[in-house]
């Protein structure tokens, strides 16, 4: 089997189940070696939890790039999150711009939003720097209300294909590559995925669990490039990643303590034999 190197770039929320704590297991269970560069440590995630420590580690990333560079350290693709500042965004365009070998994939989750708003400690400025990097990428898998902030059109929580379409042309204008817009949904049963590679848009719909659970995206995102980097076409990672998910929340949803993340560990064996 084709073993790739990812590195993955992400936060440490230490509880909580999102991010690298989801990430790293996910692309391990995918068959990849995976690398991570913690963007910046925290004691839970930002979503639902009060008193959260956050340490950036923005400062330290450069020293870690130069080490990388004179070890020749280089990777298959580099796949980002959530990250710790604006000014942390600029090291990581640098990373993708020199450690990827010569067949390269750089793979970007906008993870700064949701519902319409930007998570907490968020801003104007670490929105303008993340246009940069999601423009730049291959691929990029931002929900709806990050391709908002993107592109700068209105959220709208009810919408039709149309508006949909004129985000993925505005993301097109902005210039996306290939787009994967998560949660996109046109009735209350069903949700799904946009794919749109070029001027292909496929639409990948499957059932909606009428409950919104914390590090769901992380989940997808993780799940879609584990696929992705294992050979699978976007579309079929996507379908992949979304059926997996809907069984992480499946599995999680009778258990009201556990409203923090999806129980997703115990369902990686039906993800890997989707794998092969
Ligand atoms: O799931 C995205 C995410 C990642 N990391 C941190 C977060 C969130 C969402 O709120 O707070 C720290």
């Amino acid at each position: 089997m084709d073993y790739k190197r990812v590195l993955t770039v992400q936060d440490i929320s230490c509880f909580g189940q999102c991010s690298l704590t989801v990430a790293l297991p996910i692309l391990s269970a995918a068959g990849l070696e995976t690398c991570i560069l913690p963007s910046a440590v925290l004691s839970t995630h930002t979503a639902g939890f009060s008193g959260y420590t956050f340490r950036d580690l923005t400062a330290d990333i450069p020293a870690i790039t130069a080490h990388w560079k004179k070890e020749n350290i280089k990777f298959d693709a580099i796949y980002t999150g959530y990250l710790g500042s604006a000014e942390q965004i600029g090291y990581v365009m640098d990373m993708i711009r020199t450690l990827g070998k010569e067949k390269f994939v750089s793979i970007v989750d906008p993870a700064m939003a949701d519902y319409g708003k930007l998570y907490p400690g968020f801003d104007a400025a670490f929105v303008e720097e993340m246009k940069k990097l999601a423009f730049s990428a291959d691929i990029i898998l931002p929900n709806i209300t990050e391709a908002c902030f993107l592109t700068g059109c209105e959220y709208n929580e009810k919408y039709d294909s149309s508006y949909i379409d004129e985000l993925l042309a505005k993301l097109r204008e902005g210039g996306a590559k290939t787009v994967i817009l998560t949660g996109v949904s046109y009735s209350d049963a069903t949700t799904g995925v946009v794919v749109l590679e070029g001027e292909n848009k496929q639409y990948y719909e499957h059932r909606k669990i009428p409950k919104g659970s914390h590090g769901t995206g992380d989940v997808y995102a993780a799940a879609f490039v584990g696929a992705y980097l294992r050979g699978k076409t976007a579309y079929e990672s996507a379908g992949i990643a979304a059926e997996y998910t809907v069984r992480c929340i499946e599995n999680t949803i009778d258990d009201a303590s556990h409203w923090y993340g999806v129980k997703f560990e115990p369902v990686l064996p039906y993800f890997i034999g989707q794998l092969n």
